[in-house]
């Protein structure tokens, strides 16, 4: 009889719990330093910061688990920052000036290999996330329209050609704005494969 009754409670709290960590936001955004003033809390990504009411206006911020793209420019363009989780009392200590936030998404999560593709130079525009070998980019992402990259984890191979033919060339874990940082030419990439 005792366990009848306890069982349902357990399992409810158990919920409870799965909803409160979930319910944690990503990104919170904060008028003024040290988290005081208004607030906005961000999943995954906002491409204008005016839909919030929030543009040009965030001069702290707390990241919780996974690093964020952050953009002076709304829908993700101007200069980027990148930020790993952490609480920023000061964003401008980062580097993102004050009050100049206007679009961030964040990197996709993960725990194994991932490589993230832009289709502009400086992390801009569309992104393609990639979590193993790609015989043919142009079947999934925009062939040849690959401007940056982001390694997030593991070492890749780009090719110039699909089935990993043509020019080859190493990518381990960084950044790489722009295709003179990658040494090939623009919009080359049509194979990926994970070393
Ligand atoms: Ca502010
Ligand atoms: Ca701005």
């Amino acid at each position: 009889m005792f366990s009848g009754s306890f069982l349902p409670h357990i399992v409810l709290l158990f919920f409870a719990g799965a909803f409160l960590v979930e319910a944690v936001p990503d990104l919170s955004l904060y008028e003024h330093t040290n988290f005081y003033g208004a607030s906005r809390t961000i999943r995954d990504k906002i491409e204008n910061l005016k839909y919030l009411n929030f543009d040009n206006t965030v001069t702290s911020m707390k990241i919780k688990e996974f690093p964020w793209l952050l953009y002076e420019g709304a829908y993700f363009r101007g200069k980027y920052h990148i930020l790993h989780p952490g609480n920023y009392a000061r964003a401008n200590e980062t580097g993102l000036p004050n009050d100049s936030l206007s679009s961030c998404r964040r990197i996709p999560k993960y725990g194994g290999p991932l490589i993230l593709l832009f289709k502009e130079t400086s992390f801009h525009d569309q992104m393609k996330e990639i979590r193993g070998s790609i015989p043919d980019l142009g079947s999934i992402v925009f062939d040849d329209e690959t401007s940056s990259i982001l390694v997030i984890q593991g070492t890749w191979t780009a090719f110039s050609k699909p089935n990993y033919q043509g020019k080859a060339f190493q990518l381990p874990p960084g950044r790489y704005a722009n295709p003179t940082s990658m040494t090939f030419d623009d919009n080359s990439i049509s194979s990926l494969k994970l070393v």
